[in-house]
């Protein structure tokens, strides 16, 4: 058994929320896979964070909101480039529920983002317009973390864009890859893990290594 991670690291558990598990209205491929290795390895830490999407039913990251678009397709908004989604996570609903197999009864807080009908959130720290801030860097520093490790859904939006911001705010981040699965959409997967490695954040490809 691998020695428990410092207590200056916290878990961050991104989205693992029935619609972005098998039979969700965004499914990852193999999504649910996930919840047994993230049980396991949030165990390991005193601090552990879930994240939870958390949108308006007429949230403009959604293709319905943009007539004669399709999911999957870009759109400009005001903030840069926007990839629009099948409707997915609605507050309250049963699809933004996280998933009933996760069992992390520690998990100190739930940060819910993508709130605010009119700018996205795929970080748990920083909203898409790059300026409004959850209050997650704050909360973190607050109680003397200064390392986070990231898993979950999906690795290559709502994963590295928390563990980017990570950075950003002066985190040692790191991404365990056994507990992400991802969304892969022109592209997103590869430049996903170019932008965190150049950022310096640690791949790990298993729990084991950590
Ligand atoms: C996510 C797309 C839209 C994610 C959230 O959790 O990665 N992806 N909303
Ligand atoms: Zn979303």
């Amino acid at each position: 058994m691998p020695a428990d991670p410092d207590p200056a690291t916290a878990l961050i558990v991104v989205d693992v929320q029935n619609d972005f598990c098998p039979g969700g209205a965004l499914a990852v491929p193999e999504g649910d896979a996930v919840v047994p290795v993230i049980n396991a390895l949030a165990r390991r830490f005193a601090t552990v964070v879930l994240t939870q999407d958390w949108h308006p039913a007429d949230h403009l990251s959604f293709a319905s909101q943009h007539p004669g678009r399709a999911p999957f397709e870009t759109v400009e908004m005001p903030y840069g480039p926007q990839v629009l989604w099948p409707d997915h996570c609605v507050r309250g609903t049963p699809g933004a529920a996280l998933h009933p197999g996760l069992d992390i009864p520690h998990a100190a807080m739930i940060q819910r983002k993508g709130l605010r009908r009119e700018v996205d959130s795929y970080s748990a720290f920083l909203e898409a317009d790059r300026a409004t801030r959850t209050g997650l860097d704050g909360w973190l520093a607050a109680r003397g973390i200064r390392a986070v490790v990231v898993c979950g859904l999906a690795t290559d939006f709502c994963v590295a864009w928390t563990a980017l911001d990570a950075r950003r705010f002066g985190f040692a981040a790191g991404v365990v890859e056994e507990a992400c699965r991802a969304i892969d959409t022109g592209g997103s997967l590869a430049r996903a893990w170019a932008d965190m490695a150049a950022a310096g954040v640690r791949r790990i490809a298993r729990a084991a290594e950590l």
